[in-house]
C-alpha cells in the first residue's frame, strides 16, 4: 500500500513525465519546420519515451492500491531561437526531471516504503542515461557550431545518436 504523500508525490511525477512527452513533441515539431529531420526524428522518439515513463508511473500507482491522476498539460514553448537553444532547453528540463526523481527517492525512504524507493531506482538510471546524452548533444551542438554548414552537421550527428539508442533499445527487447 503506497503512503499517501508517495501517492500524491508519484502523481506529481506522472505529471512531469506527461509535460515532458508534449515538451519533446513540440521540441521535434520546431525542428521539423525548420529542416532538421535528425534532429526531429530523435526528439520524436524521445517524446514517445516520456511517454513511457509516464505510463509506467501510472500502471505502478494503481497496481499499488493508489489512484493515478491524469493530469491536463500546459502549452510547452513552441519555438526557440536556433538549435543550441532547444538542446540546451532539453538538458535543463532533464536536470529538473533528475532532481524530482531524487526527491521522491528521499520521500520514499522517509515513508519507509522500500517498494516504491526500488521502483524508482530505475529513474535514476534512466535519468542518469538522459542527463548524458543530452549533454552530449549540447558538447555537439557548441562543438560544431550552428553557422553555415554546422546545422547540417549536426543534424547528421543527431541521427546517428537516435541510431544509436534504438539499436541499444533492440538490443534489450
Ligand atoms: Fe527524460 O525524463 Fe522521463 O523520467
Amino acid at each position: 500500500m503506497l503512503p499517501k504523500a508517495v501517492e500524491e508525490g508519484l502523481n506529481k511525477q506522472v505529471a512531469m513525465e506527461a509535460f515532458a512527452s508534449q515538451n519533446y513533441l513540440a521540441m521535434a515539431c520546431w525542428c521539423d519546420n525548420n529542416a532538421l529531420e535528425g534532429c526531429a526524428a530523435f526528439l520524436y522518439h524521445h517524446a514517445e519515451e516520456e511517454r513511457m515513463h509516464m505510463m509506467k508511473l501510472v500502471r505502478y500507482i494503481n497496481e499499488s492500491g493508489g489512484f493515478a491522476i491524469i493530469p491536463a498539460i500546459a502549452q510547452p514553448n513552441l519555438t526557440y531561437e536556433n538549435v543550441q537553444q532547444l538542446f540546451e532547453s532539453a538538458y535543463q528540463h532533464e536536470l529538473k526531471v533528475s532532481k524530482s526523481i531524487d526527491e521522491l527517492v528521499d520521500l520514499s525512504d522517509l515513508e519507509k516504503d522500500r517498494q516504491t524507493s526500488t521502483f524508482l531506482q530505475w529513474y535514476v538510471d534512466e535519468q542518469h542515461e538522459e542527463e548524458a546524452l543530452y549533454r552530449t548533444l549540447l558538447d555537439k551542438v557548441k562543438l560544431i557550431g550552428i553557422e553555415g554548414r554546422g546545422l547540417y552537421f549536426i543534424d547528421k550527428e543527431v541521427q546517428v545518436l537516435l541510431d544509436i539508442v534504438e539499436a541499444k533499445e533492440a538490443a534489450e527487447g
